[in-house]
């Protein structure tokens, strides 16, 4: 008898044009390009879904990611709670760049569990493609295929059945119920359908359900798995939930989805172990942050040895032991990754105290509740952001504020010309930052204007004048005047005379 094996989705990673798509449709009779540009451009742009059934009857969820380079973060998106993955190389082609983006990806997020195909063997001898997929993949069996003519296709299902059967599933782990959503969209007369891969618990029509951040609640109406409709679905598979409590407009991609009343919250600042590819970070860079199917752009405090500090410039929903992706930003590249040890930590520099406590914690030693909760009051007594540990949602007029300001750069309006409450409701959420008495510019702005007037420094022998910043920022001498003092009182810069000076260390 046929024991229904525990569910586990498979992502699909590769080059562009390598063909993931032709592959899963081969595999499981479903075209995942479904976008007219898809279609038009012969490329994969969004994430795609499907379901595979194997020889040994289990079935498999498949998120088929874009390879374009442009869509890296798209594939991190789909990769992040996948179980195992099918990596192809065209015969024809060998490794590529995303290739190996890809593969550092899928290491940073601990999925160490795969097969790569090596497609396309109409075209080309598939040896070359084998040897160079062994050498980056050892641990994954190699199979060549030909999604054209089927070849290889039924030894791909089976390399397939072994790999799942090592994996453990998620349903089988005790963990707080969570979704990362991908889509969100309606149906009509059921309303508001958001789907993710299940991560963690399970989530059963009825159940009371929290949507972070914003903290809105939420019930789930209906459950799905692939179309099929369930009283309960269980991690480590493709779940569409429809929720009663929020409209379309009331939740976003990279929003999680969790048990009402879990101890998941929003944060900003993050200690971490990272682990990188190749030259480690600089103390200070900034980096594209990547977890869930959510991203942020932070800056890197170093804490000692393989110890960082994130800080985050949006809110990121993590736990302790997640894995979070590094990107860095221009040129955009996968730098690493690395595993949350606490998800709420003050803001801190290095010291040895709080170095030998990482060291204990990425160890995997349990902290006592009570030392959690006298970190908490002290995170929130200590760092600014922290201290809204759910940020109440933006009304409509913020948010248009928000974009306003940030549209308007480095030149932004007076406060005089703008609403006041909603000028402080995006300085509490940190989208807003007063610059000088009647000035806010938005963070975005603010972090471009001071990683300009550090590289100008720096081209300056450490120095800069107000003459030489506006020039710089392309601004008026007034706006250039107040970021200046701005950055002399974030200690960014100190200064002498008519000039500004550097501090060390920036
Ligand atoms: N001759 C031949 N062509 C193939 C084979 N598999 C895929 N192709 C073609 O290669 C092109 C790219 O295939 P896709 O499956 O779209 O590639 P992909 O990896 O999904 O591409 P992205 O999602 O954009 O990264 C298409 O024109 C396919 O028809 C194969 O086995 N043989
Ligand atoms: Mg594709």
């Amino acid at each position: 008898m046929q024991v229904a094996a525990a569910p586990l989705t498979l992502g699909t990673a590769g080059h562009i044009d390598h063909g993931k798509t032709a592959l899963i449709r081969a595999l499981t009779g479903v075209d995942t390009d479904r976008l007219p540009e898809e279609r038009r451009r012969g490329i994969s742009i969004e994430l795609g879904y499907a379901r595979l059934e194997l020889p040994s009857g289990r079935q498999l969820s498949v998120v088929d990611a874009p390879g374009h380079e442009r869509f890296v973060r798209t594939m991190v998106a789909g990769a992040t709670g996948i179980d195992l993955y099918l990596m192809t190389i065209a015969a024809d082609d060998g490794v590529m760049p995303q290739t190996r983006e890809h593969a550092v990806v899928l290491r940073a997020l601990g999925i160490g569990t795969g097969v790569v195909a090596v497609t396309k063997t109409d075209l080309a001898d598939p040896d070359v493609a084998m040897v160079e997929a062994a050498d980056l993949l050892p641990e994954a069996e190699v199979v060549a295929v030909c999604a054209k003519e089927g070849e290889g296709l039924d030894q791909l299902r089976h390399a397939l059945d072994k790999a799942a059967q090592t994996v453990r599933s998620r349903a089988e782990r005790s963990a707080p119920t969570r979704l990362h959503i991908d889509r969100v969209f309606t149906i009509r007369g059921a309303g508001t359908v958001v789907t993710g891969t299940l991560w963690s618990g399970s989530i059963g029509r009825g159940d009371d359900l929290e949507l972070l951040p914003g903290g809105r609640r939420v019930r789930a109406r209906g459950v799905q798995v692939h179309e099929h409709p369930l009283e309960n679905a269980s991690a480590g598979q493709r779940v569409a939930v429809n929720l009663v409590g929020a409209a379309v407009a009331d939740v976003e991609r990279g929003q999680v989805l969790a048990a009402a009343g879990s101890d998941l919250r929003p944060t900003y600042l993050i200690d971490a172990k990272l682990a990188f590819v190749g030259r480690e970070p600089d103390h200070g860079d900034r980096v594209q942050v990547h977890h869930g199917t959510r991203e942020s752009p932070a800056r890197l405090a170093w804490l000692g040895g393989p110890f960082w500090q994130v800080r985050l410039e949006h809110p990121l929903v993590p736990m302790r032991g997640d894995r979070l992706v590094i990107r860095q930003i221009a040129p955009p590249d996968t730098l690493g990754g690395a595993i949350v040890l606490d998800a709420h930590p003050r803001k801190h520099g290095p010291s040895r105290d709080g170095l030998a406590r990482l060291e204990r914690l990425a160890m995997g030693e349990r902290e006592e509740p009570a030392d959690e909760r006298l970190r908490e009051t002290r995170s929130r007594e200590a760092s600014e952001p922290a201290r809204a540990p759910a940020p109440k949602p933006l009304s409509q007029s913020a948010l248009a504020l928000e974009q306003r300001l940030e549209d308007a750069g480095l030149e932004p309006p007076v406060d005089a010309e703008l609403d006041a409450d909603d000028l402080a409701a995006l300085r509490e959420a940190g989208r807003a930052v007063r610059v000088s008495k009647n000035l806010h510019f938005h963070p975005n702005a603010l972090q471009q204007a001071r990683d300009r007037l550090i590289a100008l420094a720096n081209r300056n022998g450490g120095v800069v004048t107000l003459a030489a910043l506006r020039d710089e920022l392309g601004t008026s001498r007034k706006f250039a005047q107040a970021l200046l003092e701005h950055f002399d009182s974030e200690k960014v810069t100190i200064r002498r005379g008519d000039e500004h000076v550097l501090r060390r260390g920036r």
